[in-house]
């Protein structure tokens, strides 16, 4: 037996999970005890208990790369070993994509993860870090474990830990830490055989050696091995199809986000005359995706909703889709495909966390939300290249562009002109008067008129989860109008420096009216009237937003 050890601490503030895990600067996570204490107090709310659970209860590690990922993943070894974990199934490299770790641990049985990611926050030691947990199914820890996790942490007394040096992380195979198996696995393989198991890939290579050609920006984040293996080796898409393909910690000083602002090149590309068939990006930890045809780009709701209405052309999904679920903020567009399928389309909170049990139960087939997160039952986070993949193999089975997809979408749905707009870094008290001020006026909302707009409903939404009948309050506002139209205003539960207001504006339009406009035009009238109930500018001193996507 290797001897463990007691490490006294004292609670840390503010290690509450958020949309996504506990996200601060690298500074704050490099504190003394900062990172050991949200990891102990996960495994005292998770670890497997003494007895014959214990004895084969593995865990999943990897990270996205980012600064500090080796670091925190070579202590949370040391600390499973003390812990009484069995085995540790760590990605090369402490790499592992969000949707890969999701695969392993459902792959290997293990009774959870640690993901160490801040997603599409930016990376290096002034910027951002992040440590989340995932449960048996795969899928992030739901609420129920969340808040029993953020309640250890302000009572935690002490961290357990063995004393051994730091593991070799970069080489493949099997070493003990005291009386644990760690297993360094190979963080591309069993993902890319997943992914070929789900799609046509033959149908996809035709497509490639008859002229299909595409553009993925791996954003110098996670993907990039993920994207040469699938796109390159396994696909055949030329050499050079993927840029920014190398991991780097600081991602190469770029937000690795994949939106129109933070993707620009890529977009840039994809209107001109050079663009591919087909431009993709994803985000700091391969979860997120973003879709550009050429000439075209389609938003995460489009998306969502066009993929859904064509996912049956897939192989694994043939005959399957048995619902749709979209996160509140997202468009209407995936429930009109819902409608016309004869399939339940549910509508829940941000967050995965919200989807995990709709696809235990086999309630629902695909997943979206509006922040470029697609996915399906095959594991239980989104998944950005599972997104390109499947476009891939609908564009490649159809035989029409991206633009054509489109176009022939709306020409049957009409269409959802969505955006939404950021104010970042805004300072966390007014953003918090502006909501309780927002949350304040709602009884009083309907009915009453911000130019050519009435309001017909507002609320704050809440949830219950049709398996287990949990209830999530606080989920967000929405103003509904009588057009059908709708603005819905959030705080970010992912930022770190101060409060980041989101609002989502929505208006939908028939098949038979203006499915090809601009956006921007099209929005006028729900932009205006969210700034007007709200008081954006005023409680915020904002005029415009920091990011519109
Ligand atoms: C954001 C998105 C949400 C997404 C979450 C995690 O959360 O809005 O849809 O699930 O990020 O995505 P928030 O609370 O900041 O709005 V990821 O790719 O950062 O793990
Ligand atoms: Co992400």
């Amino acid at each position: 037996m290797t001897d463990i050890v007691t490490v006294p601490t004292t609670p840390f503030e503010g290690q509450a999970p958020g949309t996504s895990g506990l996200r601060k600067k690298v500074r704050v996570f490099q504190q003394p005890n900062y990172a050991e204490n949200f990891i102990q107090s996960v495994f005292d709310v998770v670890k497997p208990q003494s007895g014959a659970a214990s004895a084969d209860a593995a865990l999943v590690i990897g990270g996205d790369g980012r600064f500090h990922n080796r670091a925190v993943i070579q202590q949370a070894i040391r600390m499973a070993a003390a812990n009484g974990y069995a085995r540790v199934l760590v990605g090369q490299g402490g790499i592992l994509s969000t949707p890969a770790a999701s695969n392993v641990i459902r792959q290997y049985g293990a009774s959870g993860g640690l993901i160490l990611s801040a997603s599409h926050n930016p990376g290096g030691p002034d910027e951002d870090f992040g440590i989340k947990y995932n449960i048996a199914n795969g899928g992030p820890a739901p609420e129920g474990v969340t808040d029993a996790i953020l309640a250890r942490t302000k009572e935690i007394s002490l961290w357990l830990t063995v004393d051994t040096p730091d593991i070799d992380l970069d080489t493949p195979g099997e070493v003990t830490v005291g009386d644990m198996v760690v297993q360094v696995i190979d963080p591309v393989a069993d993902y890319a055989d997943l992914m070929e198991e789900l799609f046509d890939f033959d149908a996809i290579r035709k497509a490639v050696a008859s002229g299909f050609t595409m553009r993925f920006d791996a954003m110098s984040a996670v993907t990039g091995p993920y994207a040469v293996e699938i796109l390159e080796n396994r696909l055949g898409f030329a050499a050079g199809t993927v840029v920014n393909g190398t991991p780097l910690e600081d991602f190469g000083g770029h937000h690795p986000d994949p939106n129109l602002i933070h993707a620009k090149e890529l977009y840039d590309l994809m209107m001109g005359p050079d663009a591919p068939d087909l431009g993709a990006a994803s985000d700091g930890d391969g979860d997120r995706n973003l879709i550009i045809g050429r000439g075209r780009f389609v938003t995460p709701s489009d998306s969502l909703a066009m993929l859904a209405a064509n996912i049956e052309i897939a192989p694994a999904y043939r005959g399957r889709l048995s619902g749709i679920a979209r996160s509140m903020p997202t468009s209407g567009a995936a429930d009109r495909v819902a409608e016309a399928l004869g399939i339940p389309c549910f509508e829940t909170p941000t967050g995965w966390k919200f989807f995990g049990n709709l696809l235990d139960a086999g309630m629902v087939t695909i997943c979206g939300e509006e922040s470029a997160g697609t996915g399906s039952d095959h594991v239980r986070e989104k998944d950005g290249l599972w997104a390109v993949l499947l476009w891939l193999n609908i564009l490649a089975v159809r035989d029409i562009s991206v633009d054509q997809l489109a176009r022939t979408h709306w020409a049957r749905f009409g269409r959802n002109y969505y955006a939404r707009h950021d104010y970042e870094a805004v300072d966390s008290q007014a953003a918090a008067g502006l909501m309780s001020e927002l949350k304040g006026a709602l009884a009083d909302l309907p009915g009453k008129r911000f130019g050519s707009l009435t309001v017909s409903h507002a609320d704050s939404f809440a949830y219950t989860d049709p398996v287990d009948q949990s209830v999530s309050e606080n989920q967000g506002v929405r103003v509904l109008f009588e057009d059908g139209s709708r603005v819905v205003f959030r705080l970010s539960g992912t930022g770190t420096q101060g409060a980041t207001l989101r609002v989502y504006l929505e208006r939908y339009e028939p098949a038979s009216g203006q499915i090809d406009a601009d956006t921007g035009v099209m929005l006028e009238a729900q932009i205006a009237a969210a700034q007007e109930i709200a008081g954006i500018a005023r409680h915020t001193g904002r005029m415009a937003p920091d990011v519109v996507t």
